[in-house]
């Protein structure tokens, strides 16, 4: 008599849950299920009604790339929720084409969040920028990952993208966002895109950043009250040095009008360039299905692509770095930013080999003593498993990551990240970042984009491809 024969009733549905939940790529696996209920349950908590907050406690407002990764998830069981997230954003956007990295909710008490709108004063300081009248915002940017969710979201219901016209409308104004980036912030003058600003990057207080913010002269620390600490412990946030400087940074950046070329900070990080080049990919397939040509912007990001390795490869240490460019140098500091440029598809293979060993490496310890990719060397000085960007491991990196891998074939690998972003995010309670060693949660939980990226690759196993077709190449 065959095994099957032998069960019946109660017991044989349980073999076959039980079975169903060992197999990582199980459609119907009931942790699976029960994962994307509680994810879901994050979103919507976070829903304010036109976007997604982070944090309801530690980041009350919309923030620019969380939208774009929240927007990634929502896309597979709201996708009209996804797509309001990215309008609502954009609707934000300011007349020179900068997307803001925070649109203020003007329901949210001003002490919820430092720096409020009325440190950034976008109306008025950002008039000449073309800030909008209307809506607050920050007049600093983040990573432009949107073209790439606007991508994804479309391809999760072209039927109501169409009937809304969703692509045509957003297709100008990412075109006008990829534009300021190209024209205004290539402050280095090699092609890339510089940050002028560490909150910019997105890894606000990456080692990375340390060389060049050491030039800042700090704002005093009676001149500001830091939010982040009501809510966040202080060893695990940046220091009030480095927060002044943020501050500093900020204020001189406003009081210029939120004109660029002129600040004290400039980077080229490769993460922010690669994302950028990633969208750029994006914006030809939607212009493609909008009737037009994408050749001239897929023959733009690989040109850029050419550019990063050009000017931010670093082959001793096998992998991209950071260019100071008000320094003049490369900053020889191993973030998990330089090893994010591995979703970009025209990179030259010997690179992609070169960036998976490291990290595999001891520097990250992919697949050995860690399961996410931490956020700064292991074996780096400023090594902390717990501060902010200098250690810990964050979701939306090893989501990153592991699309990189899968597109340059290394399947292996890529299930492995999969499997071990929705194990950790299940067991953290959707944390914002979690100890790279242990996986214990650190940060806010019910983190908005934990939530968001740990639905799509629970998608991800059930459609079994999560290519969606080219959408990165
Ligand atoms: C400053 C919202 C944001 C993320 C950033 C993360 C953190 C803000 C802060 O939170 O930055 O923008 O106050 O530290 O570093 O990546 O977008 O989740």
């Amino acid at each position: 008599m065959d095994r099957t024969a032998q069960l019946s009733g109660r017991t044989a549905d349980v073999a076959v849950a039980e079975a169903a939940a060992r197999a990582p790529h199980a459609p119907h696996a009931p942790h699976a299920e029960t994962l994307r209920r509680r994810a879901v349950a994050v979103l919507d908590a976070n829903w304010t009604g036109t976007s997604t907050v982070p944090s309801r406690e530690l980041y009350p407002h919309q923030w620019s790339w969380d939208s774009a990764f929240i927007a990634v998830g929502l896309r597979h069981v709201a996708p009209h929720r996804a797509q309001t997230e990215l309008e609502t954003l954009l609707a934000a956007q300011w007349g020179d084409g900068r997307v803001p990295h925070i649109v203020f909710n003007p329901s949210v008490p001003l002490d919820a969040y430092f720096p409020s709108p009325d440190f950034w004063r976008s109306s008025t300081a950002g008039r000449t920028a073309g800030a909008p009248r209307t809506v607050q915002t920050s007049g600093i940017v983040q990573p432009p990952v949107h073209a790439l969710a606007a991508w994804l979201v479309h391809r999760a219901d072209p039927v109501l993208s169409r009937a809304r016209g969703f692509l045509a409308r957003v297709y100008p104004r990412l075109a006008a966002w990829h534009r300021y980036l190209l024209h205004r912030r290539d402050l280095g003058g090699g092609g890339l895109v510089s940050v002028v600003h560490p909150w910019e990057q997105g890894m606000d207080n990456a080692p990375s950043w340390d060389v060049p913010l050491a030039r800042i002269a700090p704002a005093p620390a009676r001149s500001f009250r830091r939010a982040d600490l009501d809510h966040g412990s202080a060893e695990d946030r940046p220091t009030d040095l480095d927060y002044g400087r943020y501050v500093r940074l900020a204020t001189r950046y406003r009081d210029g009008g939120y004109a660029d070329g002129r600040g004290e900070f400039a980077v080229e990080d490769p993460s922010f360039n690669a994302l950028l080049i990633a969208s750029e990919h994006a914006l030809a397939h939607i212009a493609h299905e909008l009737g037009a040509s994408g050749a001239a912007r897929h023959a733009r990001a690989e040109r850029l692509t050419a550019a990063l390795v050009e000017r931010l490869w670093d082959p001793a240490g096998g992998m991209f770095f950071c260019r100071d460019v008000r320094g003049g140098g490369l900053v020889p500091e191993r973030g998990v930013s330089g090893l994010v440029p591995l979703l970009l598809p025209g990179l030259p293979g010997a690179t992609v080999d070169a960036l998976v060993r490291t990290l595999r490496g001891p520097h990250f310890g992919l697949g050995g003593v860690t399961r996410l990719a931490p956020s700064y060397d292991l074996l780096g000085e400023a090594f902390d498993p717990h501060r902010y960007w200098r250690g810990p491991a964050w979701f939306n990196t090893s989501w990153l990551l592991q699309r990189g891998l899968r597109l340059h074939g290394r399947r292996a690998e890529a299930g492995a990240l999969r499997r071990a972003v929705l194990d950790l995010a299940g067991r953290s309670d959707f944390a914002e970042y979690v100890d790279p060693y242990t996986g214990a949660a650190c940060g806010a939980t019910g983190f908005g984009w934990t939530a968001a990226l740990t639905l799509d690759l629970v998608h991800q196993g059930v459609s079994g491809s999560g290519t969606e077709g080219g959408d990165l190449g």
